[in-house]
């Protein structure tokens, strides 16, 4: 099997090197990102992910751009965890379409244990029907993740979501250091790390570049970097604030792409409302993941038509299963 772990981070960034990168003339960002970007990666080919929620809605935490609180009137309807056979079918429906990783998402601050076995259980499933498995279940607890391990977990996704300085004023029921500690025991077990965070909840450039000194400083790196822009879900605290300028999103993924070279850097929420000219500056930028499907969690992402013709124009291709980077 392939063996996607990343080298020890050589090199700690600051704050001001990242800003640095931030404030470069457009071009030459773009340029210095593209030609990271084809060191380590075919620039051609894109990671295809699909998500599926596996329990929606009802959710303990505050988060303030979440859908999914029991905090927010955000008129969404609760479910109850799937059903294994659920899964497997959308699993294997996404598998069709071309995903080759599953990605499932709980709405808790945490798994309890009695749910963290039917988790494990459509992992195994999942697992067995050759594509790479990804949940993202909120905070772990000691010998969480080794069960999840156990199942065939590939990945695990916890965002920063934002820098530590910032955190505050966007959730209140768990730290900034809880994401931390739930990342090292995903570490431990030896699960990928996919870890990202949110840009666009009205934090200045110099959070946004905290938040991405904090990733690119996590070591070993995260294999795969989700880069949201906040989906302004009406009844969110934070569905009143103004739109980020997509320049500013697209400086986001470049300084990503530099800082984080060998890792996956993925296009997330948001990208229905990027438009099809942003999305192509992105991936020039060195975004080379994005998740397929007509559906986030509880949100819209582009219908598959709309990726396979973008995909058509761009000259792009789906990323074989564990695909293996080019050497650089
Ligand atoms: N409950 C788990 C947790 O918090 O880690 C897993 C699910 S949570 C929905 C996964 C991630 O989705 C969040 O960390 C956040 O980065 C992203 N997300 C959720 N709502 C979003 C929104 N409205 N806009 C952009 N990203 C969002
Ligand atoms: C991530 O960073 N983005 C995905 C995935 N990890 C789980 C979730 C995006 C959710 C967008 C809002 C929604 O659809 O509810
Ligand atoms: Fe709950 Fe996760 Fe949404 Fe926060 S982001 S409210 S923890 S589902």
């Amino acid at each position: 099997m392939t063996d996607l772990s990343l080298p020890l981070t050589a090199k700690a960034w600051s704050l001001d090197e990242v800003e640095a990168l931030y404030a470069l003339p457009f071009n030459d960002l773009l340029f210095q990102a593209q030609t990271v970007h084809r060191q380590h990666f075919d620039p051609n080919s894109v990671q295809l992910s699909t998500l599926l929620s596996i329990k929606t809605g009802g959710c303990s935490e505050d988060c303030g751009y979440c859908s999914q609180s029991a905090r927010h009137d955000t008129g969404l309807e609760r479910e109850k965890l799937l059903d294994v056979p659920a899964v497997v079918a959308a699993a294997q429906a996404a598998k069709a379409a071309g995903a080759t990783r599953f990605c499932m998402g709980a709405a808790w601050r945490g798994p309890k244990d009695k749910d963290l076995g039917a988790v494990a259980e459509m992992v195994r499933e999942v697992k067995a029907l050759g594509m790479e498995t990804c949940v993202t279940l909120g905070m772990l607890k000691p010998g969480q993740a080794e069960q999840l391990k156990d199942a065939g977990l590939d990945y695990y996704n916890h965002n920063l979501d934002t820098a530590a300085e910032f955190y505050g004023q966007v959730i209140t029921t768990h730290s900034h250091n809880d994401r931390l500690d739930t990342l090292a025991q995903v570490r431990d077990a030896g699960i990928h790390v996919c870890c990202g965070g949110i840009i666009g909840m009205g934090e200045s450039r110099r959070i946004r570049a905290g938040l991405v000194m904090e990733l690119a400083n996590l070591n070993p790196q995260p294999e795969s970097v989700p880069i949201n822009r906040l989906v302004k879900v009406p009844g969110t605290p934070l569905a009143q604030g103004e739109d980020l300028d997509p320049f500013e999103f697209v400086r986001t993924v470049a300084v990503a792409r530099i800082t984080l070279p060998a890792s996956h850097v993925r296009l997330s929420a948001g990208r229905q409302e990027l438009g099809e000219a942003v999305q192509a500056l992105c991936f020039l930028a060195g975004a080379n993941s994005i998740f397929c499907g007509d559906r986030l969690l509880t949100t819209r992402n582009p219908e598959a038509d709309a990726d396979r013709a973008l995909f058509s124009k761009l000259g792009l291709h789906g990323e074989p299963v564990q695909g293996r980077r080019c050497a650089g």
